[in-house]
């Protein structure tokens, strides 16, 4: 069962806040002008968590006031100065780690393991890399200035990862933030907003304005703000596309993916099957580059649906709080319906449906890990991104089909080969539309590696020196020597 001491320093920051939050702004939290709210809850048990402000045009412009008005001196801080601010807010990340671990694992369901070991350890990460950055700016990018104010709109998978990817480079290089974090999943955002206060980060340099899509369209929309970067549906980034257009906007893009896991006959099957483990049931599914469309050599295809099976049996499902367990809850029952009603459709289609029997806790939003066979890479499964821990599995023959099929996608975002033919895995990782392709590995992430996709999984790289350049913009400095002489 869940570890019930585990969350008395959670509760009582909750209770500290009166279970009701406002917006960041300009240093201090603020209620919206509005007075109107929303409810963030619990997806392991539908409780109510807290009461969150409903960011309206007020807030926003509020918000992007401060972030302007902080610019300029924020930008004119020399560089090493500005990283002192990045360590400081590593640091005090690692200092408040089991706080902002549980308090994740509480509002968005997924597991203790997990946030703590790794969404909040690499979240300190950025920070600690990009205040290197900001170190290097003035010899690194001397011909490049800041952006300016940087609207950041992300999602709800990896609230204070996602959190980190976008704002660590953003500050380090000399812009300043008005973040939305998504409805879902406020809660991290205004726990480290709160903590850059305490750390001495100046008022106006990062603003979180929480609130619903519409909050994020009213961002996306302000006059004043120089640059969009999103993370979400690809739904959403088409129309922030459309909507950027035509304006000043620099704009970058982290939207879905259906990413291929690709299993040659001569793989390690044991390894492989602890990829898929990791690929499509780590933070159930919700993962924008989760190995969701296995793709699995005929030769080896029986082994590895029975290995995959029976490993399957031993996934625990329960509490996010629960230390034994590998999955917990899905974020919402919105999205546990989306998952529901896409496996109905795959089976409807001829898919097979393998669930273990393992029992699910009562209350919340859960869904068992699950693999479908005999799907069709035309079928809805196999097309659609589920964002749930489903995986697809399909079969080939030969590299050149099992590089058709891995390319045979909207999407670009990641790949995985597993073969212990070191050849034929780079041969095939070089013909993969994909922004990161993993070899006999699955979801490795690095603050010095960027990340990010092409096709429509949109475009724009968040981590390592090619993250600075989405946060800078080129200026040629070009002029005449003063005259001096007669
Ligand atoms: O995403 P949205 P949703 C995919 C995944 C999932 C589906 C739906 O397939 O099942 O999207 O999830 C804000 N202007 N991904 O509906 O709506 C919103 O408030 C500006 C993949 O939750 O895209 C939130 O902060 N902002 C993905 C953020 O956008 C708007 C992660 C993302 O929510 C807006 C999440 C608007 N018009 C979902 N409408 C990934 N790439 O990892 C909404 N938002």
């Amino acid at each position: 069962g869940p570890a019930p001491e585990a969350d008395t320093e959670a509760r009582a920051w909750l209770a500290r806040h009166n279970g009701e939050f406002g917006h960041f702004i300009n240093g201090a939290f603020v209620p919206s002008t509005s007075g109107k709210t929303f409810n963030s809850y619990e997806p392991a048990t539908g409780a109510l968590l807290a009461k969150i402000a409903l960011g309206g045009r007020e807030d926003v412009n509020a918000a992007v006031v401060a972030a302007r008005k902080a610019q300029g001196a924020w930008a004119k801080l020399a560089g090493h100065a500005r990283a002192r601010h990045l360590y400081a807010l590593a640091r005090m990340i690692q200092r408040h780690a089991r706080l902002i671990a549980v308090i994740e694992a509480i509002d968005n369901g997924k597991p203790i393991r997990e946030t703590r070991d790794i969404d909040i350890p690499l979240a300190a990460r950025h920070f600690y890399h990009y205040a290197g950055w900001a170190q290097l700016q003035e010899t690194e990018f001397a011909d490049q200035v800041p952006v300016g104010v940087v609207g950041q709109v992300i999602p709800w998978n990896f609230p204070f990862l996602m959190l980190a990817w976008k704002v660590a480079p953003a500050l380090a290089l000399g812009n300043t933030v008005v973040l939305k974090p998504a409805e879902f999943t406020p809660l991290t955002a205004l726990l480290f907003a709160e903590l850059a206060g305490a750390a001495g980060l100046p008022p106006g340099v990062l603003n979180v304005v929480t609130g619903e899509g519409e909050t994020g369209a009213l961002i996306v929309e302000h006059d004043d703000i120089d640059k969009i970067a999103f993370t979400g549906s690809t739904e959403v980034g088409r129309l922030i596309r459309e909507k950027t257009a035509g304006t000043g906007k620099s704009l970058t893009l982290e939207l879905g993916g259906k990413s291929p896991f690709i299993i040659f006959d001569d793989a390690d099957i044991d390894g492989a099957v602890e990829g898929v483990v990791d690929a499509i049931w780590f933070n159930q599914g919700q993962v924008c580059c989760a190995g969701s469309r296995l793709l699995v050599q005929e030769g080896v295809a029986p082994l590895l649906h029975e290995r995959l099976k029976r490993r399957m049996e031993t996934l625990r499902v329960g509490h996010p709080l629960d230390k034994a367990i590998d999955m917990a809850a899905i974020v919402a029952p919105v999205q546990l319906q989306r998952i529901e009603s896409l496996v109905v459709q795959g089976v409807t289609e001829g898919a097979a449906l393998h669930q273990p029997k393992i029992e699910l806790p009562k209350g919340g939003s859960f869904y068992p890990p699950t693999l479908l066979t005999n799907v069709q890479p035309t079928s809805i499964v196999a097309t659609e991104e589920i964002f749930g821990p489903v995986a697809v599995s399909m079969t080939f023959r030969t590299p050149e089909e099992a590089i058709q099929l891995a390319n045979h996608s909207r999407y670009g975002l990641a790949a995985s080969v597993w073969s212990e033919t070191i050849g034929l895995a780079l041969h095939i990782a070089e013909k993969l539309a994909a922004g990161v392709v993993w070899v006999n590995a699955t979801n490795l992430f690095d603050a010095a590696a960027g990340f990010g996709g092409k096709r429509e999984s949109g475009f724009g790289r968040e981590g390592g020196r090619e993250g600075c350049y989405e946060y800078l913009k080129p200026k040629a400095w070009l002029g005449r020597k003063a005259r001096t002489e007669p």
